[in-house]
């Protein structure tokens, strides 16, 4: 019973797959390269600076990821798959000034250090490391740059078809679109409910990684830690866990060494301002002080609200659940003297 496509279907589906799949000339060039060591790349390392990588070596690190971890073996995903998938899986991402490539890999890459460095590896099975990897990678696909909220205001079809997490529901989406194409799927050695056991862990990190989520969980999260929950064996526990651990991920630009975390800290106020200048010029609205570009001194004090509000709170419940997550906490602390410095100056 294999399906045929229509001609017009088969059209359809060339112009789509010519911009979402990764052309077979990358992916024969990339898959004969030899993957560097990870010591190499610094995968290890809290420290870890994406800069000084090109994007084949982007793609080869994420690789690599998956090769520390033993997945490809234990899981059975041939390399040309794993190098196909990680370039589809680029080529999703659009050249927006924050939300882009670069910032998905970078979450990839703390959730690794997170697992090995961190030693979480130990409490996660090879499913869970495999859906949290996969769901890393993806979690900002499609991205535009501008935020739910936006969505919402200039009546976007997206938010029509998810009114709430609106964008993290369409990261997701995409994010299965690209496993369920031909040569694309990582996940295609697995049993029917394993399979379905992954793209649940990635749904929910992917899911996890909208803020007003966060801000929903943090409460119980809390309890738990301070029960001095040791087991997180209980599968709602160890869901809320891995949540938690996605937004360490997503926002850990924040503990990076403090040279990092200024050109972060200005994309990410880059990208807010183009929103809000969009918002004021074309919306004719008043954007949020966040977003508003008449209001760019005050970043230093914006961010240590954000570490307050925010960060601090995460990395010091991470730090409780397992030391090994302290040097998080630690980078944070000193980022938040830094923009506290700043601010004084102001
Ligand atoms: C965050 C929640 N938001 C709904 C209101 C504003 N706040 S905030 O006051 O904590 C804030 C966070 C204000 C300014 C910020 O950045 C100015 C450049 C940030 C901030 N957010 N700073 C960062 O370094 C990072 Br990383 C982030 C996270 C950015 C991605 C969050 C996307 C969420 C979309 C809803
Ligand atoms: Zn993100």
């Amino acid at each position: 019973n294999v399906v045929r496509l229509t001609a017009k279907q088969n059209v359809a589906f060339e112009v789509l797959s010519y911009h979402v799949i990764a052309g077979e000339d990358d992916v024969q060039r990339v898959s004969q390269i030899s993957v560097p060591e990870a010591n190499q790349l610094r995968l290890y390392a809290w420290e870890f600076n994406d800069m000084v990588l090109t994007d084949d070596e982007t793609i080869l690190a994420s690789v690599r990821m998956f090769m520390e971890l033993d997945l490809p073996r234990k899981l059975q995903i041939p390399h040309d798959v794993i190098c196909r998938w990680v370039l589809s899986v680029k080529k999703n991402y659009r050249p927006v000034i924050y939300h882009n490539w670069r910032h998905a890999f970078n979450v990839a890459q703390t959730m690794f250090s997170m697992l090995t460095t961190g030693g979480l590896n130990t409490r996660m099975s090879d499913l869970e490391r495999m859906g949290l990897l996969i769901a890393c990678l993806s979690h900002d696909l499609d991205h535009r740059g501008t935020n739910n909220a936006f969505q919402a205001k200039v009546d976007a079809p997206l938010a029509k078809l998810y009114t709430t997490s609106t964008l993290e529901h369409h990261h997701f989406d995409q994010c299965i679109m690209i496993i369920q194409t031909e040569g694309n799927n990582i996940l295609q050695a697995l049993s029917p409910d394993d399979y379905k056991l992954v793209v649940h862990y990635i749904e929910s990190a992917i899911l996890s990684t909208d803020l007003a989520l966060y801000f929903r969980k943090r409460g119980e999260f809390q309890k738990l830690v301070e029960v001095n929950e040791k087991q997180w064996t209980d599968s709602g526990k160890k869901d809320l866990l891995r949540g938690m651990m996605m937004t360490a991920c997503d926002v850990a630009a924040i503990c990076k060494p403090w040279e990092i975390q200024q050109v972060v800290a200005k994309l990410v106020a880059s990208e807010f301002f183009q929103q809000g200048d969009i918002e004021r010029n074309q919306l004719h609205v008043e954007p949020i002080p966040m977003m508003d570009r008449g209001k760019k001194d005050e970043l230093p004090k914006m961010q240590v609200g954000f570490i307050d509000s925010i960060c601090l709170p995460l990395y010091k419940m991470l730090s409780d659940v397992d030391s090994g997550l302290s040097p998080l906490y630690d980078g944070c602390k000193r980022n938040r003297d830094n923009w506290e410095k700043l601010q004084e100056e102001h």
